[in-house]
């Protein structure tokens, strides 16, 4: 635990607020507490946790766009790696800050580039196709568990040149790591009780001698070769890869799913047109937010929006918030596949905005086109189970019912 939130006073007259933002009711439905957090200021004091945070547009996009100021190498959960030890040795793009971060985030820009997208395309089709078509003959499924658990690893361990067994722990450790940017309660906690068994298949698979010759991670060795980075470095690289991956997609596509159950009159549009498919994964993408926070921490006393943040104090990014904005998205908390989503900070913004994101959106892409071909409806069929993760938003079971086309 950080310190105790009274030894942590806000520096001047900042509206507190008493949400807690890693809590199971607010998992079970944030958004009248994201509501009530961006009507309240752009900065309010968030007095459960002793920290700041903000969740209208403007003030998370400056937080993202001023790294020197806003910085990711304290840590980006709630721990300051300044006065705690980190759970697991920092990661070389999402917890350093410029100019340390830039030649990390340039092996992997070149790893995750539009050529290497370009090569995996037709594999991502075929696959989707695949799924999409067995999917197809059956009338009921779990969107999660039959579907965006399935593609991503249908498709992405091999692409990355992973070893055959053992993959069942990517998720987990996803799970882990992102529970693990929490604050100390009882999803960090279980995090930490179970994860041994998962770090350790992890750190084997960032090895070169383990990953295939010819994937993603054998792209990022190569940087090792030329002496870009150092071995280690280029595992750590990997590791990240497999930290953020895969999880963040299948709730990608969650999302999607969820929003084309929820939605028939846009699953009717993607139908018409599955040249939409892209659109259509993206707003998604901006609507539910798979990732929904990461915290920066001030490197020096700072005004945002009129509120004086002292240096040293941990700001929450309530991504998710920022993303139904009133004051940015017309009819914000609308499914709409046909809206501009330019701007949305899903994939964050910046330096450090998604490396992966030309990997995530070719998944989502080949996926939901491959449903506009095969399916002719999909509706939600009983209550979904949300998912309770301190940073990702998704649900653990979405039951649909699907008529093939
Ligand atoms: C965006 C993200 C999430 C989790 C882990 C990492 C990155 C990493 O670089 O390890």
């Amino acid at each position: 635990m950080p310190q105790a939130a009274e030894a942590r006073r806000p520096a001047a007259k900042v509206p507190v607020s008493p949400i807690d933002p890693f809590s199971i009711d607010f998992f079970r439905n944030p958004h009248p507490a994201h509501e009530a957090v961006r009507e309240a200021g752009p900065v309010v004091w968030l007095e459960r946790y002793g920290t700041y945070a903000a969740a209208r547009y403007a003030e998370v996009k400056e937080m993202l766009g001023d790294p020197a100021t806003f910085c990711s190498s304290r840590g980006v959960g709630l721990s300051d790696f300044a006065r705690e030890t980190p759970w697991r040795p920092p990661s070389l793009v999402l917890e350093r800050d410029p100019p340390e971060h830039d030649r990390a985030r340039a092996v992997l820009n070149r790893a995750l580039s539009a050529t290497v997208m370009r090569s995996l395309r037709a594999r991502f089709v075929e696959a989707a196709e695949a799924l999409a078509g067995a999917l197809a003959r059956r009338d009921r499924f779990d969107a999660i568990a039959d579907c965006a658990e399935v593609y991503p690893m249908m498709v992405l361990p091999d692409a990355v040149g992973l070893s055959k067994v053992g993959r069942e722990h990517l998720l987990s450790y996803a799970a882990t790591v992102f529970n693990m940017f929490g604050p100390d309660n009882e999803l960090r906690r279980a995090a930490l009780t179970q994860m041994a068994p998962h770090v350790e298949w992890i750190a084997l698979q960032c090895k070169r001698e383990t990953l295939t010759g010819d994937g993603i991670g054998a792209t990022i060795h190569a940087a090792a070769d030329t002496g870009e980075v150092t071995r280690r470095e280029a595992e750590l690289l990997v590791r990240s890869i497999l930290s953020a991956g895969f999880d963040t997609t299948v709730h990608g596509i969650g999302a999607a799913m969820r929003s084309l159950a929820h939605n028939p009159d846009q699953f009717a549009a993607l139908r018409a047109d599955p040249s939409k498919a892209r659109a259509a994964f993206e707003e998604a993408v901006r609507l539910e937010s798979p990732v929904q926070t990461f915290f920066r921490t001030t490197t020096r006393d700072v005004e945002l929006s009129g509120t004086r943040i002292p240096e040293g104090a941990k700001v929450l990014m309530l991504l998710g918030a920022a993303n139904r904005d009133p004051r940015k998205w017309p009819h914000a908390d609308r499914y709409d596949i046909d809206r501009s989503t330019a701007g949305h900070v899903a994939f964050g913004a910046g330096v450090h905005m998604c490396v992966g994101q030309l990997l995530a959106r070719l998944e989502g892409e080949a996926l939901l086109a491959a449903f506009a071909r095969a399916f002719s409806a999909i509706e939600a069929d009983g209550e979904a189970e949300p998912l309770f993760n301190n940073t990702l938003r998704g649900w653990a079971r979405l039951p649909v019912k699907a008529t093939a086309a």
